[in-house]
């Protein structure tokens, strides 16, 4: 007897809270039953009844070149053959930090997680400790993983079912994070003018992905590395996403600006489970067994993440000058496509993009911070995500994450997607 998706799904409800171990997954914004992916390859997903979908998710961000990409497999597979996991130190550690110290303009050294979460954690543990100042201060929308002090007016899945101040995070955690809009400089200045000298570091996402994608205002990137400078705070570029998917030196190389310290994650791991804290050796080296600051992880450097993140890092840096513009080139089809069919539609739209990251918003815009993105029609984009699920194209399920492109996506690809926009009922 055939088992659909609902029927999946029923069943993962039994074991798994809301039958996902993610929550963004679970569609709660859009409504429906999850896709179960079977497999991918390139840029296309296969869920448990065949279907295929044009992916623009690509797992959230890990997947630039395309799922199973051949040489990261590769790189997996030959690393298995050694075993999973020794909890020891390995010569492939060396290469991978050695590869993030080369490409990251802010790193002297690197320490590697399993998760972005556990990256962000322990870069803020990492500016208290350095500070010795206990506050912290991030932006409405943006998202840095879940961690207690992060999930304050926190975006992605967060913001997505309605919790962007999660319960269970003591208050007294909760009262050391201040949250300002995004954008918003002369909030930082004010904030920092009352508090500076209690202020461990201020987290900023360099372009925010998880409130849709909103860009860095002219000046802010460079506002805030001069508050940091001004007040002692140390200044924290959360690359999670934006890390070698916005160019090769991530969004501190595109902007120019340095941060105190950076957190990678998703490319870094080429798709496996990889976080990383690098930053200039004087901060690194408080970190534990150097410095008193702990730090740690069982499986923290694991062998398979380490050889697809040195597999994946390793094209990315040697087909730069070939790779980014592409990727450019492609999205600019897709921007103008997709824009194109939806004014065609006679539907209110506006987009930001950074090169392979895009949030298509529905409203007239501009989207410079959280609430002008949540200003965006949800009902319309509901109607978008499941017109173009129905027609073989996956997007994120929830206006507050951004899309993806990747190398594996072909101009037949976009322009199949961009036929699954025009013909929408919305
Ligand atoms: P993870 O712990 O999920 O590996 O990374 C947390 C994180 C930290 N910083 C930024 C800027 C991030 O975007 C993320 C995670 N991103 C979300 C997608 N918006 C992950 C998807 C999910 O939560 O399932």
């Amino acid at each position: 007897m055939k088992v659909t998706q609902q029927d999946l799904f029923d069943r993962a409800r039994q074991v798994i809270p809301g039958g996902v171990n993610s929550p963004v997954r679970a569609y709660g914004s859009v409504g429906g039953t999850p896709r179960f992916i079977d497999s991918a390859s390139g840029c296309r997903i296969r869920d448990t009844e065949g279907k295929q979908y044009i992916d623009f998710v690509g797992s959230w961000g890990p997947m630039i070149l395309g799922h199973a990409h051949p040489v990261i497999l590769e790189a997996i597979e030959k690393a298995l053959k050694d075993g999973t996991s020794f909890g020891a130190p390995t010569t492939r550690e060396i290469e991978l930090a050695s590869l993030i110290v080369d490409l990251v303009p802010g790193a002297e050294m690197a320490r590697l997680t399993s998760s972005g979460t556990e990256a962000t954690m322990s870069a803020l543990r990492l500016a208290r400790g350095i500070t010795g100042r206990d506050l912290c201060l991030k932006f409405e929308g943006c998202y840095h993983g879940h961690g207690d002090s992060f999930l304050v007016a926190a975006g992605s899945g967060a913001a997505t079912h309605g919790h962007p101040s999660s319960p269970g995070v003591p208050e007294a955690i909760a009262n050391l994070t201040t949250v300002v809009p995004y954008n918003d400089l002369a909030a930082v200045q004010n904030c920092m003018e009352e508090m500076g000298e209690r202020v461990a570091a201020i987290i900023v996402e360099p372009v925010a992905g998880n409130m849709g994608c909103v860009l860095p205002a002219p000046g802010f990137l460079e506002g805030l590395r001069e508050q940091c400078t001004r007040h002692g705070a140390l200044l924290i570029f959360d690359e999670v996403m934006t890390g070698f998917r916005v160019g090769p030196g991530s969004a501190q190389g595109l902007y120019g600006i340095e941060p105190d310290l950076t957190t990678l994650g998703k490319i870094v791991g080429g798709g496996m489970p990889m976080g990383v804290v690098c930053g200039p050796t004087s901060k690194m080296e408080q970190l534990s067994p150097v410095g008193p600051i702990y730090q740690a992880g069982t499986l923290s450097g694991n062998p398979l993440s380490v050889a697809a993140g040195v597999a994946l890092l390793s094209l990315l840096k040697d087909g730069a000058e070939q790779i980014y513009p592409a990727l450019e080139a492609k999205a600019e089809r897709l921007q103008a496509g997709w824009k194109s069919a939806l004014d065609q539609h006679g539907i209110e739209h506006c987009w930001n993009r950074v090169g392979s990251m895009f949030g298509l918003f529905f409203t007239a815009g501009p989207v410079t911070n959280f609430s002008e993105a949540s200003a965006a029609d949800s009902q319309v984009f509901r109607r978008f995500f499941h017109g173009l699920l129905e027609a073989g194209i996956s997007i994120a399920p929830s206006p507050f994450e951004a899309g993806f492109l990747s190398m594996a996506h072909s101009d037949d690809d976009i322009d199949q997607s961009i036929e699954a926009v025009s013909s929408l009922q919305l």
